[in-house]
């Protein structure tokens, strides 16, 4: 474990940032409890990655100040900065909190200057099934469109919270890319059963 990284859980007011965390962490979210909306909460924990290396993660939490409630409003600059990588959230419940969506993305991408981020969509309260304003599949086209992995997740269901976090920490953590090298001459053969390809 080395370099802390850091991931900014981001949308809607409402669509269950904190109430997604807490539940990840600790296990302790109850349900429609009275919310109070976040102004920035700063988590850290250990996640092991898909390659079974244990990654410090700091999470950000931000409020509806980080998109500004009943405006169309930039999420704030501080924001676009330093996180190594992105979680868009949406309530599946919720039509606005998906159309919020677009205009976050373009803002990140907009302000990133070429840093590489990653960023997944996760859609929240899908086990609201009754109330579901955004389809899967809507969601999912989209989110290909946009090149973003998206999962429907659901705090009743705190295992469904696990594998898109692994997921981008893997990313975010990932050793750099191997194809920035250009190929080599070869010039011994080797058995690929000693190639570590990790
Ligand atoms: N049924 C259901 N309720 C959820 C779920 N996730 C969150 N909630 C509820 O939704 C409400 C809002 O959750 P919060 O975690 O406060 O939402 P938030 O995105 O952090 O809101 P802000 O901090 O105001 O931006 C709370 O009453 C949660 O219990 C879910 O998966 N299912
Ligand atoms: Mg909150």
């Amino acid at each position: 474990m080395g370099k802390i990284n850091k991931i900014l859980l981001c949308g809607y007011c409402g669509v269950g940032k904190s109430a997604i965390i807490e539940q990840l962490l600790y296990g302790s979210h109850v349900l429609e409890s009275p919310s109070h909306s976040t102004i920035e909460d700063i988590y850290t924990a250990v996640i092991e990655t898909d390659r079974g290396v244990k990654e410090k993660v700091r999470i950000f939490d931000t409020g509806p100040a980080a998109l500004q409630e009943g405006t169309e409003g930039d999420i704030p600059k501080h924001y676009l900065n330093f996180p190594d990588g992105y979680i868009l959230v949406y309530d599946t419940t919720s039509w606005e909190s998906f159309r919020r969506l677009e205009k976050l993305k373009k803002d990140i991408d907009k302000h990133r200057d070429k840093r590489e981020v990653h960023m997944i969509v996760i859609g929240n309260k899908s086990e609201l099934t009754e109330r579901r304003q955004v389809q899967f599949d809507t969601a999912q086209a989209w989110a290909a469109k946009e090149k973003l992995r998206h999962w429907d997740v659901s705090v009743a269901n705190r295992k469904s919270l696990v594998d898109p976090f692994v997921w981008l920490t893997s990313k975010i953590t990932q050793p750099p890319s191997k194809t920035n090298f250009l190929p080599g001459r070869k010039t011994k053969s080797t058995s690929s059963n000693n190639l570590d390809t990790s």
